[in-house]
């Protein structure tokens, strides 16, 4: 048997051509990746890592991160990237969760981590920003060659921790198969040659930067900028030499807002991509008229890869995700029942194909609740297939708020705030931010006489949750709006405060 996923990287591997370039000007060539992946994957097998185990990871970008993960799935251990944002607190529940092998960390973080790890019987190794770290230490000396362990197409590549909308995260487990079926589909559809050349501003530990950007320029034989976190100067840049970019939608936000964003700057790119969250309308025409260019949007979720592109040839329309992409089956449903609903009517998007997942990392019940009986994935996403056959999403079922491309359960912030001695209750909402396109906001009622204020309950939450959950602001009620069955009405919070970041 082969090893599903590497094997396809491996197919058409030229050596001598460029993979990585950093902002520094160094640069991994496709044989460098080959042996300094074998020499991580030799290194992983020496620390007692074999199938199956998993490896948790909580590094900044570099492109020795990137070849750790191409190690875990040469070695046939399952990938676990983690935000590097989360807190101690954060980090104990996901490595008594995953239970992972080995725990590879910055070394920053070593002496927080070491306790955590200790109690479930991980081990800890690091690995800094510039290569260095114990990790690469124990790899320099081992061999460039390795042998892939096999690994079949419903083996586990990675996990990936995606917050639940009630409880605690849950970890979606990532087969060979889901991850290479959409590299490969949308290597087709966006049509990504040896000759592409991506601009790579997005972090590694989720399902945009990792597995869209990454696994299509592997599976392409093409290169990429690997830039640690995005500059809108620093992109234009690099336009003149690159011809893709891929980002969130505050990375074009902050890109119309230069003036050295023209059709000029932008001649050399072919194509730019936006994902993670909706894409306003106006900011896709602003773009359009200043560059010429028209953005091309996809959806998709870490469970299922990605589900529907705007299309490389046709008309890509401002507001919609476009049409479902080749090999997935998308339709929408009444969101109570999943029974079938009226063409064009707004419903619940369901999906079903190679792409989606293989459940909730020991959470079977989860699991089931998610997948109707004939193998749909319930998104959680609220949408509406137009005459035309493009997608358009209209809201969430689910209760998130998207930040700049990151997700916030306010089921998660709320039961912080609610331990807060002083606040009666609370409701955390997602209120349109220009910069970030929701901010997280937080309405808290105080118990009579209590004094609890903003910066109080920013300091209980700070050792807590990760910088990006953190509320924007903090605002005070007397009550919160209630319906008659007692439940919060968070959309008129939304509304109430719609202003509330408006420049
Ligand atoms: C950073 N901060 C954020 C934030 N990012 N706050 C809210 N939301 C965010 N997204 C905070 C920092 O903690 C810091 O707080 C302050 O804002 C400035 O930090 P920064 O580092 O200068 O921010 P910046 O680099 O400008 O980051 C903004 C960003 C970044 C939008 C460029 O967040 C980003 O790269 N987002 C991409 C997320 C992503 O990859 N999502 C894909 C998920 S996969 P303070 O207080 O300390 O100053 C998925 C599936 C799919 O969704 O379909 O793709
Ligand atoms: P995550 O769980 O981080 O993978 O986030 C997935 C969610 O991001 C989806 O369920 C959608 O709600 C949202 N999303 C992703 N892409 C888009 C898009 N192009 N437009 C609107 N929402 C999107």
């Amino acid at each position: 048997m082969s090893n599903h996923l590497f094997d396809a990287i491996r197919k058409g591997v030229q050596p001598e051509a460029p993979f990585i370039e950093t902002k520094a000007g160094q640069t991994w060539s496709y044989g460098d990746m080959l042996s300094l992946s074998a020499r991580l994957a030799n290194t992983l097998v020496g620390l007692d890592v074999i199938p199956g185990d998993r490896v948790a990871v909580q590094v900044e970008k570099s492109p020795e991160a990137l070849m750790l993960y191409l190690a875990c799935v040469r070695a046939g251990a399952v990938y676990l990237p983690l935000n590097t944002a989360y807190t101690l607190t954060e980090l104990d529940y996901f490595i008594g969760d995953a239970e992972p092998r080995l725990v590879v960390c910055s070394p920053k973080s070593r002496e927080g981590l070491e306790p955590i790890a200790a109690a479930h019987d991980a081990r800890v190794e690091t690995l800094d920003d510039k290569g260095g770290g114990s990790l690469m230490e124990a790899a320099a000396g081992a061999p460039t060659e390795f042998t892939d362990i096999a690994r079949g197409p419903d083996d586990l590549a990675a996990i990936l921790y995606t917050s639940g909308t009630t409880g605690r995260s849950k970890g979606a487990m990532l087969t060979h198969d889901n991850l290479l079926s959409n590299a490969l589909t949308l290597r087709e559809y966006w049509r990504f040659a040896r000759n592409d050349r991506l601009i790579h501003a997005l972090p590694i530990f989720h399902t945009h930067g990792l597995f869209v950007a990454s696994n299509v320029t592997l599976i392409s034989g093409a290169s990429m900028y690997f830039l640690p976190k995005f500059d809108a100067e620093e992109a234009l840049d690099l336009m003149a030499t690159s011809t893709v970019m891929m980002g969130v939608p505050t990375f074009y936000v902050r890109l119309v807002q230069s003036p050295r964003l023209t059709r000029e700057a932008t001649a050399r790119m072919r194509l730019f991509i936006s994902g993670s969250a909706p894409l306003l309308a106006e900011t896709h025409r602003q773009f359009q008229a200043m560059t010429g260019q028209a953005i091309l949007e996809r959806y998709g979720m870490t469970e299922t890869n990605m589900n529907t592109s705007n299309p490389y040839d046709g008309e890509r329309i401002a507001g919609t995700v476009g049409f479902p992409l080749p090999g997935v089956s998308l339709r929408v449903t009444d969101p109570e029942s999943g029974a079938a609903i009226a063409d064009g009517d707004t419903g619940m998007i369901e999906v079903k194909g190679p792409n989606v997942f293989n459940g909730y990392w020991r959470m079977p019940e989860k699991t089931r609740a998610e997948f109707r009986d004939d193998g749909f994935f319930i998104t959680g996403d609220l949408g509406r297939i137009d005459e035309r056959g493009y997608v358009h999403i209209v809201g969430r079922g689910k209760d998130l708020v998207i930040s700049g491309g990151y997700n916030v359960y306010p089921k998660e912030v709320e039961t912080e705030i609610d331990q807060i001695e002083g606040v009666e209750e609370s409701a955390v909402i997602g209120v349109p931010h220009p910069d970030l396109g929701e901010g997280v906001t937080a309405v808290v009622v105080r118990k009579p006489q209590a004094a609890v204020d903003e910066r109080a309950i920013l300091l209980h939450l700070e050792p807590r949750l990760a910088r990006y959950k953190q509320p924007k602001r903090i605002l005070f009620l007397d009550e919160l709006p209630r319906n008659t069955m007692g439940k919060v009405q968070k959309n008129i919070l939304r509304q109430t405060y719609e202003n509330l970041y408006r420049p």
